[in-house]
Formats: structure tokens, C-alpha cells, sequence
């Protein structure tokens, strides 16, 4: 009974609005199961809070990479990591649970670029070595909000020189 009583509990403070459902790229919450993106071919996926969506895209050395994640929709709050291949962060935006709070703590390794473009982010990063490089969005939480957030987003990868 005492279970039976928490459950409710929880459900009432936090959300009893079931997750969105999520895009057909899933599972692709870790690098190992990336979605490989061909570099200037756009794919379409939703972000729904505390799942990660991983994206990989080929590089060759000594030449940059840009990321753009275009907004398509819903509570927008996401927060972006870039990783290189073996695994350094070069571009790393903490989740903290507070939608607005993302833009000052951005982490950036020298030469890489985090742009808001209004309606897209644009992240351009050095790919000093060759291999795939890893993109990574993730949906913040709302402090007010009382369902898990989600965001419908499309994302291009090109390379340049
Ligand atoms: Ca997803
Ligand atoms: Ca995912």
C-alpha cells in the first residue's frame, strides 16, 4: 500500500503526461550507435529530454567541420556537444535542467564556433585528425515544467577545408 501511495506521489509532482514518442533514428543515444550523416544531406529527429541523440560524420585531417541544427518545432531547450574520435570534447554545453541558463558555460576548444542563428545553431569545429566526429543533442529540462521537454530539430553536416 505504502508503494501503491508514493507512486502517486511522484507521478503528481513530476508528470503524468506520458514522453512524446521519438523519431525513427532511435536507439542512437551513445556513440557506438550514431546516425552516420552524409556531409550536406539534412536529417530530420526529435530530442526528447534525458535521451540523447548522437550524430557522426566522417572527416579528413586538417579540416573544419560544421554542424548546423535547425529549430522545426516544440520547447527548443537543446544543449550540443561535439566530440572528436578519440573522444575529446571540443564543444560542450552542460545540461543543467534549466532551459534559458546554456549559453555562458559553453565550453569551446580553440577554433571551434557556437553560433545562434535564430531559427538554427551553427557549431564549427577543427577536425585536426581524421575519423568521425560526433555530434551529440541533447533536450534541457524547464524548471517549471511538469512534462519532459522535446525538440524537432533537422541537422547537416559539411566539411570544408
Ligand atoms: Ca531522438
Ligand atoms: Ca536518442
Amino acid at each position: 500500500m505504502r508503494s501503491v501511495l508514493r507512486g502517486v506521489a511522484v507521478c503528481s509532482l513530476v508528470a503524468c503526461a506520458p514522453p512524446r514518442a521519438d523519431d525513427a533514428l532511435e536507439p542512437n543515444d551513445d556513440r557506438d550507435s550514431a546516425t552516420l550523416l552524409s556531409p550536406g544531406v539534412a536529417v530530420k529527429g526529435r530530442a526528447n529530454e534525458h535521451d540523447a541523440d548522437v550524430f557522426a560524420v566522417q572527416a579528413a585531417a586538417d579540416s573544419r567541420i560544421v554542424f548546423v541544427a535547425a529549430d522545426r518545432g516544440l520547447e527548443r531547450c537543446p544543449k550540443f556537444q561535439v566530440h572528436d574520435p578519440g573522444g575529446v570534447e571540443l564543444v560542450g554545453q552542460p545540461v543543467t535542467g534549466a532551459c534559458e541558463a546554456a549559453s555562458g558555460e559553453t565550453r569551446l576548444i580553440p577554433g571551434a564556433l557556437l553560433q545562434d542563428l535564430g531559427d538554427a545553431v551553427s557549431i564549427e569545429v577543427p577536425a585536426a585528425r581524421a575519423g568521425a566526429y560526433f555530434l551529440t543533442i541533447m533536450e534541457d529540462g524547464g524548471e517549471d515544467s511538469v512534462a519532459p521537454l522535446s525538440w524537432d530539430y533537422e541537422v547537416t553536416a559539411t566539411l570544408g577545408p
